[in-house]
C-alpha cells in the first residue's frame, strides 16, 4: 500500500508495514511536526475503514455497554485538545545495535518521536458514559490490523490503567494538527495516551474493555517489555511492561559524520520525560564531558510535549564527539552509556546522544 502525504526524504525502514521516521533535520524544523514528516509505526498492514460503518464498542466491568457510531462520539462528548509527543519505546534502537544486535528489529534513530495538536473526546468521559464498575483497573484497547510477529497472529491490542485511561488527558482523537486523522496515522479514530509511550496509543481502535488484569495481547504481555539483559527464552508477562516514558533526548543538528566550520557552532534537539515528568536542564559538551554548555530549553508547548533545545559551543578543528545529556524534573540524569541499557529488543535507549563531526 503506499502512504499518501509523507516527505519523499521519509527514512524507511519498511515498505509494508510502513515504518518510517523523519531525518533528524527535517524533525528540528517544527515544535508541532507536520504529518508528513511525522514517523510511522505499523505491526500490521493498515485497515482502510469506512468511517460510516466503523463502530467503537466499550464492553467488559461497565454498567452500560455502548456501541458508538463517529457522529455519535463527536455529538455525545465535549471536545478537547491535547499537544502531545509520541515516542515508540524503539526510538533511538540504533544505538543500541552499535553496542551488541538485536535481530528482527528496526534500527530507529532519534525520529521515532514526534510531536503533534490531537482532538478528539476523553476516554474518561466515554468510560463515564459507560459506568465503570468496582474492580476495574485496567482499560483495553483492540484494533482490526493483525500483526504477523504476534505469536499466534493477533490484532493490535494492549492497555494503560483505569487511573491513565480516567485522566484529562488520554484521547480518542479523530484529528491531528487540525485535519482529520489520516488512515497511517489511525483514522477514523485512534487512542492518544500522553505521557505513555506510542504502543499504547492505538490506531483504528474498534474496541474498549474494562477488566480487572492488564491486556493479555502480544503486544502487552510479550512485546514492549524491559527484559534482562540474560534473557534467553522469554515467557508471556515476563520483564516489565513498558508505560511512562523515562527521560530522554538526542541531538537533531548537526548530522552525525556532518563536515562543519570549527568555531562557534549551534547543536539543536528534543529531550523528552513522560506522565507526570518534565525536562528540566539539557547539558551539550564538545570535551568529552570536562565541560559542558547549558541548552536553551525552547518553550514548554503542553505538559505532554517535548522540549527542543539549542546550545552554541565552540567546536575546535578535527573530529569532534558531540555530547548531550538532560535532566527532567525528579532530578534523574539520563544514563551515560548504551551499554548499560542494551536489552534484548532494544527498547529505551535513553543514553546520553553522541555524534561525531568532522570540523575545518
Ligand atoms: N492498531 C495499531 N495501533 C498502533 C500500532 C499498530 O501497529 N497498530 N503501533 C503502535 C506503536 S508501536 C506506535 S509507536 C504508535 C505509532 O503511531 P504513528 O504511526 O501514528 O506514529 O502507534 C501505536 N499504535
Ligand atoms: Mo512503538
Amino acid at each position: 500500500m503506499d502512504v499518501p502525504g509523507k516527505r519523499d526524504d521519509m527514512i524507511v525502514h519498511q515498505q509494508e508495514p510502513y515504518n518510517a521516521e523523519p531525518t533528524p533535520s527535517a524533525l528540528a524544523e517544527h515544535v508541532l511536526t507536520p504529518v508528513r514528516a511525522f514517523y510511522g509505526r505499523n505491526h500490521g498492514r493498515m485497515p482502510r475503514l469506512d468511517p460510516l460503518a466503523w463502530r467503537l464498542s466499550v464492553d467488559g466491568l461497565v454498567d452500560r455497554p455502548l456501541e458508538l457510531s463517529l457522529a455519535q462520539l463527536r455529538e455525545g462528548f465535549p471536545h478537547h485538545e491535547v499537544i502531545a509527543t509520541l515516542q515508540c519505546a524503539g526510538n533511538r534502537r540504533a544505538g543500541l545495535m552499535a553496542v551488541r544486535d538485536i535481530p528482527g528489529q528496526h534500527p530507529w534513530g532519534p525520529g521515532a518521536t514526534s510531536t503533534a495538536r490531537w482532538t478528539g473526546v476523553r476516554l474518561a468521559d466515554v468510560l463515564a458514559a459507560a459506568g465503570l464498575r468496582a474492580g476495574t483497573t485496567y482499560i483495553a484497547f483492540e484494533a482490526p490490523d493483525v500483526a504477523p510477529e504476534a505469536d499466534p497472529p493477533q490484532p493490535y491490542g494492549g492497555s494503560i490503567t483505569a487511573a491513565k485511561a480516567t485522566s484529562a488527558e488520554a484521547l480518542l482523537a479523530w484529528e491531528m494538527n487540525g485535519a482529520p486523522l489520516t488512515v497511517p496515522h489511525g483514522a477514523p479514530v485512534r487512542v492518544v495516551v500522553p505521557g505513555h509511550i506510542g504502543a499504547r496509543s492505538v490506531k483504528w481502535v474498534r474496541r474498549i474493555t474494562a477488566q480487572d488484569h492488564p491486556s493479555d495481547n502480544f503486544f502487552q504481555a510479550s512485546a514492549y517489555r524491559l527484559l534482562p539483559a540474560d534473557t534467553s527464552d522469554p515467557r508471556p508477562g515476563d520483564g516489565v511492561a513498558l508505560s511512562s516514558v523515562a527521560l530522554n533526548s538526542d541531538v537533531l543538528s548537526p548530522d552525525d559524520g556532518a563536515v562543519i566550520s570549527a568555531g562557534s557552532t549551534t547543536v539543536l534537539g528534543y529531550a523528552f520525560a513522560g506522565d507526570d515528568r518534565t525536562v528540566s536542564r539539557v547539558d551539550v559538551s564538545v570535551d568529552g564531558g570536562r565541560h559542558w554548555v547549558q541548552a536553551e530549553l525552547a518553550e514548554q508547548v503542553s505538559p505532554w510535549a517535548w522540549r527542543l533545545w539549542s546550545a552554541t559551543v565552540r567546536v575546535p578543528a578535527g573530529q569532534v564527539e558531540i555530547i548531550a545529556r538532560a535532566w527532567d524534573s525528579a532530578a534523574a540524569l539520563q544514563p551515560e552509556h548504551a551499554e548499560s541499557v542494551w536489552n534484548p529488543k532494544g527498547y529505551v535507549n535513553n543514553a546520553w546522544p553522541r555524534i561525531t563531526v568532522t570540523a575545518r
